[in-house]
């Protein structure tokens, strides 16, 4: 009978608005996730909010309490906004907080979509919306992320430092199958590789052997390498040639800055911080940083962190929903109601509203 309504899921999603505009563009995501739960009506998020920031670690001496990471487990999914502030040494923020969280949860996947939103210019010539649509997988637990090295002699003429790239064939076998899993995924099954292996002789050496063997196992899916420098080249001459790109930790948080860039605006692009074997909570972030300059001015551009919801909830499984917000939000670029960054005139404010006002209709 249709007095009988199926109860909705809730989710229980941690945010952490971190610093500068990630309070701005958090508080955001969550009145737009807000409103995407009630028109759907088969899901509702329970938000709580943790204050781990720059600002808290000035204070208390310490980002995350020392529970911190086991806190974070009992939750769906994490929702950050960005980290990072002038006071306080980048590596003691991102050391202080993202980092230990991707490690600690299991994250090994960081997926970074790209592509020209309808209603966004980008400054690539003949580059309109579906021409430039990859995929960056980044590997997100190891390489020149591993935190392994050391200091000594600081305090001389002659200090050293260290910083040792770590890559495990575990770690190189699981970000692959990943990426080809994406790629194959995609229409066009197309998978490109980014290393530095003439330079970098053993880690990078046995990224290209190990893709060897992996290709195997992907008949269906077109490979081909690239070397860094190279593939720069590439994503700006050649954008239409790429499809599903999978790089090293570092290297793919270089070339996904450049392909925010060429897709419009770094104030777009959205990342997902995976557990594929989904033990732990995922963790959802636009990709841009904490932007001192603009912080808490209103105007930062939110689409990156709607784009980073929308991912969170195709996450947790409603696929529907996932694709009627990324319509909702191409809907407002469309209609030109956009943040300075991409040439409008509107406010985070003007831009959430109208993204709401989509989702209602
Ligand atoms: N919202 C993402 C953020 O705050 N990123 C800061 C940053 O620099 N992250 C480095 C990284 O993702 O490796």
């Amino acid at each position: 009978p249709s007095t009988i309504r199926t109860k909705s899921r809730v989710f229980k999603i941690v945010t952490i608005p971190g610093d500068g505009i990630g309070v701005d563009i958090t508080e955001a995501a969550v009145a737009v996730l807000q409103k995407l739960a009630a028109v759907s009506g088969t899901f509702e998020f329970e938000f709580t909010e943790k204050d781990w920031s720059s600002k808290k670690y000035q204070e208390r001496g310490y980002y995350m309490p020392e529970d911190g990471l086991d806190q974070l487990k009992k939750f769906d999914a994490i929702y950050f906004g960005a980290v990072g502030w002038p006071d306080v040494p980048d590596h003691i923020s991102l050391w202080g907080l993202i980092l230990p969280i991707r490690n600690a949860l299991g994250q090994y996947v960081n997926v970074r979509p790209t592509r020209v939103l309808r209603g966004i210019t980008s400054p690539l010539k003949d580059c309109g919306p579906g021409d430039l649509d990859w995929v960056i997988v980044r590997e997100n637990s190891e390489g020149e992320y591993a935190g392994h090295g050391g200091t000594t002699h600081g305090a001389f003429s002659h200090a050293i430092a260290t910083e040792v790239s770590i890559f495990t064939r575990v770690g190189i076998e699981r970000i692959f199958r990943f990426a080809f899993e994406t790629a194959r995924s995609r229409p066009r099954k197309k998978l490109t590789m980014v290393t530095k292996s003439n330079a970098q002789r053993h880690g990078m050496v046995l990224w290209d052997k190990i893709f060897t063997e992996i290709t195997k196992e992907y008949p269906d899916v077109e490979t081909d390498k690239m070397l860094v420098d190279a593939m720069t080249v590439r994503m700006t001459l050649h954008p239409k040639t790429l499809d599903t790109i999978v790089a090293t930790n570092l290297h793919a948080d270089i070339l996904s800055d450049l392909a925010a860039a060429l897709s419009g605006s770094i104030g777009i692009a959205p990342s997902s911080n995976l557990d594929p074997t989904r033990e732990f909570p995922s963790m959802f972030e636009p990709i841009h940083g904490s932007a001192p300059d603009i912080a808490g001015k209103g105007i930062a551009n939110p689409i990156g962190a709607f784009w980073s919801a929308a991912e969170m909830v195709r996450w947790l499984g409603f696929t529907e929903a996932a694709d009627g917000l990324m319509a909702a939000i191409e809907n407002v670029t469309e209609a030109e109601i956009k943040t300075k960054d991409l040439a409008g005139a509107s406010d985070t404010k003007t831009v959430t509203e109208a993204v709401c006002k989509e989702i209602e209709k």
